[in-house]
């Protein structure tokens, strides 16, 4: 996900990439709910109350990108299934990693409304997964002769009763229901230096989950002269390069500071998170690296953002994007385990929370038969294991396994695909040939005819054939790191990879992790991607 895009281009899509990041929002979250708490009761005991249904067969909690998926594959294995979807966002089932990426490259004025992007490939589309049409009314569900899947939008599930297999909501309502999936995602972290440092710097700072954080944040931009992202991983990184490209517009200053010493610094080996980090400074990114936090305050009008090695940075605007705490409000009462390592809900490798609650996205810690205990946050994890829970509530006895992939792409001429565990921590061994034309992903993407490179992504969610209209340019510019592999080891068995500009070679990574075998020469399992052949 990072996607640095390069300003020339248009927009991909990557959608999918990478992330594992980090969601995160938290404190706006929280202050939107608890406005929503107070306003939308009111708003909603006036002249008519939305008729809510008393039952549902498959109550899905969250109306992200996993409740989707969920929503999806249960319709496609019980087609007369009753689905019901509670969110407490206004807004319909939507993709998020547009957010930080191809909207911002978008030249429809009207885009903070439209919310549609272009892919890599040119072709446009929405960030909804689906037009409301597709869905149907909450108080028709029951009497529904074929079901069907319906929304309840803004409303929150704040009590689950697991005995009595029903929910409450923050309307007082209840909900019973025979299975329900619990698909709640995360609230962004903030620092804890700003959280303290009062409201006035509260409210100059922005934590980027939603669409109404791309929209106040689009905002920001227009009407500040610099801004201070904190963050080194995908979604910092993403966002600083997206803003960076108005700064060559409007004369924006667009500051980028993190503890690591370069971009992506947890993920990339140090010589690849160098080179990402220059990527970034060229597309118009102050970056400034080992920075800690020490505090920050509102003086003049401005930020001041005071690190601890002393050094002093003036902005109007932070945007926080310091990681995601997994949403799991509901795990007291509903008698639920939260791990104590990677947080989130505590599943089984089936995603099975207890009898008939299963938990998927963002929120869930599941069991990887090959490696252990993980929680993911990333686009592709959501489709996957919603898509699984899904499958699982319906009865299917299919046995599954699958391991996610992500992707993120440095503008159309660098990209990479990942899979396992990528941490910089552990010990890599990169392998690296010469790059040609075809290795890019916008090549990638061409000759695949789809501008989405997650594999779930296009098996599940891609609308109709990619049109081959439009074309960007590519480019010209070769890196020192052509293309290559990079492995990551744990106790000499390769637990991560990445493809690094080799496409199209997700299934041969996917086999040498599931096969966890010790390698000795990783030269020779780099010859199976055959990066040096074509
Ligand atoms: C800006 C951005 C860019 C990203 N880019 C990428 C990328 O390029 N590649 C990638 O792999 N990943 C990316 N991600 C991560 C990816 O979007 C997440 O992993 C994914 O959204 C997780 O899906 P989810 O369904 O688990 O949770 P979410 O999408 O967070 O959905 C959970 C929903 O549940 C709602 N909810 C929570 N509690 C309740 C409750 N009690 N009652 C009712 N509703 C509730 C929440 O408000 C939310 O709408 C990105 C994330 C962000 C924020
Ligand atoms: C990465 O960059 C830092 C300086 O920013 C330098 O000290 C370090 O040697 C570089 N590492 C590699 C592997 O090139
Ligand atoms: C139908 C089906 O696959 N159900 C499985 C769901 O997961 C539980 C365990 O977590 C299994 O016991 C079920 O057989």
């Amino acid at each position: 996900m990072i996607m640095l895009i390069s300003p020339h281009l248009f927009s991909y899509f990557v959608l999918v990439t990478v992330f594992f990041f980090p969601p995160l929002q938290i404190l706006s979250l929280l202050v939107s709910l608890s406005h929503c708490l107070g306003s939308c009761k009111d708003k909603d005991a006036a002249p008519s109350p939305p008729k809510i249904p008393s039952h549902s067969p498959y109550l899905l909690i969250g109306g992200g990108t996993a409740s989707f998926a969920a929503a999806r594959s249960i319709r496609a294995r019980d087609p007369g299934a009753k689905v019901l979807i509670v969110t407490d966002e206004p807004d319909l089932p939507y993709m998020r990693p547009p957010l930080s990426k191809e909207l911002w490259f978008s030249d429809d004025p009207s885009v903070t409304e439209t919310l549609r992007f272009k892919q890599w490939n040119g072709k446009e589309r929405s960030i909804y997964f689906q037009p409301p049409s597709f869905y149907i009314n909450p108080e028709d569900l029951e009497s529904a002769e074929n079901g069907g899947v319906a929304v309840l939008l803004s409303k929150k599930v704040v009590h689950m009763d697991v005995r009595g297999n029903k929910v409450k909501l923050d309307d007082g309502t209840e909900i019973s229901y025979d299975k329900c999936l619990i698909a709640t995602g995360g609230v962004p972290r903030n620092l804890q230096v700003i959280e303290r440092a009062g409201e006035e710097v509260m409210s100059r700072t922005t934590l980027f989950r939603k669409i109404e954080d791309f929209k106040s944040l689009d905002k920001v931009s227009r009407n500040v002269k610099s801004v201070t992202i904190i963050g080194g991983g995908f979604l910092g990184s993403e966002l600083a390069c997206a803003l960076g490209r108005k700064s060559t517009e409007s004369g924006l200053e667009v500051i980028q500071m993190f503890p690591e010493r370069g971009n992506m610094g947890k993920v990339l080996p140090e010589y690849l998170s160098n080179w990402t980090t220059e990527k970034v400074k060229r597309e118009g990114v102050k970056i400034i690296s080992e920075a800690l936090v020490k505090s920050v305050a509102c003086k003049d009008d401005r930020l001041e953002i005071l690190l601890k090695d002393g050094r002093l940075v003036k902005t109007d605007h932070i945007v926080a994007a310091v990681g995601l705490e997994p949403n799991v409000d509901l795990a007291k009462s509903g008698g639920l385990e939260v791990d104590s390592d990677f947080g989130g809900y505590r599943v089984n490798a089936e995603l099975q929370a207890r009898s008939n609650i299963w938990v998927a996205g963002d929120a869930a810690c599941f069991y990887d038969i090959r490696l252990g205990r993980r929680r993911v946050e990333h686009h592709d994890h959501a489709v996957v294991s919603g898509r699984l829970a899904g499958e699982n509530m319906t009865g299917a006895s299919k046995p599954y396994w699958h391991q996610s992939m992500f992707w993120s792409d440095l503008g159309p001429d660098v990209g990479y695909e990942a899979i396992g565990i990528v941490d910089s921590s552990l010990p890599t061994v990169g392998v690296f040939a010469k790059a040609t034309a075809k290795d890019t992903p916008k090549a990638a993407t061409e000759e695949s005819g789809t501008g989405i490179r997650s594999e779930s992504e296009t098996e599940d969610t891609a609308t109709s054939p990619v049109a081959s209209t439009a074309p960007a340019p590519v480019v010209g510019h070769k890196d020192d790191y052509g293309k290559g592999v990079i492995f990551y080891l744990r106790d000499k068995v390769v637990v991560g990879i990445i493809l690094w500009n080799v496409f199209n070679r997700m299934p041969v990574a996917r086999k040498i992790i599931k096969d966890g075998e010790e390698h000795a020469d990783l030269n020779e399992v780099a010859k199976l991607f055959n990066i040096h052949e074509d």
